[in-house]
């Protein structure tokens, strides 16, 4: 690859970073290699490049030229010297944490998590005897034992949007020797760069944001090559949770556009926040852009912007919520984030459904919680329908 292509600002690599006029089509946009296999030549050769004394592709299982320009986008994007990439963002937190865990090893991670992740630490990883404890930023070093081997955090956090010190996760990782992992999925690295913070590895579900079109479902890992390999050679070989060939181009022909959407998230969220805050039956707007946000100062040292997403909750609980959702006419009633639509789901029913009561109430998961992907529509539309839907709420809890 060129050096002009990994040189240069966030936009110009997030156009250019990774996708070459390919070397014997000379297409202009990066093929879409769509192979399971790769022909090895002789007997020779292939066994090299299966000990890994040669470097090329053999199956698309473990390497294959279009996932390999995306992780090279995404790695530029995040200042880190590698990323391998994954079916899906569980995919990629899986085998993050299959790869460099072991039996007797134990993470900490500063809660609230993505359900997803919250069900892989509590409930299936310690089957395998990996153990999981949620501590406090304020006294995670205190709270680390001789077992402890990774710290683990998401900034923003699905869906309250607290913010957590990310400064402080590497550096008390460093001072331990411990590893430092981020999920960073809320922010992308147009926001947030984990590693710039002194993060081993930022994880991304590349379904959100990097993608931005809701139409994919994809994973990464970002971060130094000697974890992504291990990471490569065992949790994406062993496991499987491949991205596909035409999966890894979405992603891709996405990520060419992310700085201009999320500039655009951002500042539609910020109107939105703003909006809902001054409206009747709202109880809280959760967004870290307010100067109230318990770690509005930790945002603003490490976003660059307070980014797409806005957590309401309603006075009146579920059937308040029931009803704003019902009444919302541009965003979509749907899971997910990161579309370029908007989108609005109810949590406590949904992405956080198995969770605890317990742990529900302590992540502020409140049945009157909806969570808004604010999406790049007009921002005066938006703002217009998250009033009348307020209003509509409104009348529920009167
Ligand atoms: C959601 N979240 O609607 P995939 N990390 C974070 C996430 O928010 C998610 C993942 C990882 C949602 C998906 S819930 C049924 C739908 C911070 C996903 C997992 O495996 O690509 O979905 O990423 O909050």
């Amino acid at each position: 690859m060129s050096d002009s292509r990994h040189r240069g600002g966030f936009a110009t690599r997030a156009v250019r970073a990774g996708q070459e006029p390919d070397a014997v089509t000379h297409a202009h946009a990066t093929p879409i290699v769509q192979t399971s296999t790769f022909v090895l030549g002789d007997l020779e050769r292939g066994e090299r490049l299966f000990s890994g004394e040669e470097h090329g592709d053999v199956y698309s299982r473990i390497g294959n030229p279009t996932v390999r320009a995306l992780e090279a986008k995404l790695a530029s994007l995040e200042g880190a010297e590698g990323a391998v990439a994954f079916g899906s963002g569980m995919g990629a937190i899986a085998a993050t944490f299959l790869s460099l865990l072991r039996a007797g090893d134990e993470v900490l991670f500063l809660g609230p998590l993505y359900g997803g992740t919250r069900g892989l630490l509590d409930e299936l990883l310690p089957r395998f005897g990996v153990s999981a404890r949620r501590v406090d930023d304020d006294t995670l070093e205190d709270a680390i034992g001789p077992a402890t081997r990774m710290l683990y955090v998401e900034s923003p956090t699905n869906p309250t949007l607290a913010i957590h010190d990310l400064d402080l996760v590497g550096m008390v990782a460093r001072r331990h020797g411990l590893l430092a992992v981020a999920d960073t999925t809320f922010a992308t690295p147009a926001l947030t760069r984990g590693l710039e913070h002194g993060l081993d590895l930022v994880i991304h579900s590349a379904t959100k944001y990097l993608s931005g079109h809701g139409d994919v479902l994809a994973g990464i890992v970002a971060g130094r090559t000697e974890l992504l390999e291990a990471i490569r050679m065992e949790g994406l070989r062993h496991v499987g949770a491949t991205l596909t060939p035409l999966a890894a181009y979405l992603v891709l022909r996405g990520m060419r556009t992310l700085h201009l959407r999320m500039r655009a998230h951002c500042d539609n969220a910020r109107a939105v926040a703003h909006a809902l805050r001054a409206a009747p039956g709202v109880r809280h707007v959760h967004w870290p852009g307010f100067t109230d946000h318990p770690r509005h100062d930790v945002a603003k040292r490490q976003m660059a912007d307070f980014g797409g997403m806005v957590a309401v909750e309603l006075d009146g609980g579920r059937a308040a919520a029931a009803a704003f959702l019902g009444a919302l006419r541009l965003f979509d009633d749907a899971v997910s984030l990161g579309d370029v639509a908007s989108l609005a789901c109810h949590p406590a029913s949904t992405t956080h459904q198995l969770l605890s009561a317990d742990v529900l109430r302590q992540d502020g998961v409140h049945e009157g919680l909806v969570r808004l992907s604010v999406g790049v529509e007009d921002g005066d539309d938006l703002v217009d329908d998250v009033l009348q839907a307020t209003a509509v709420a409104a009348l529920v809890s009167a």
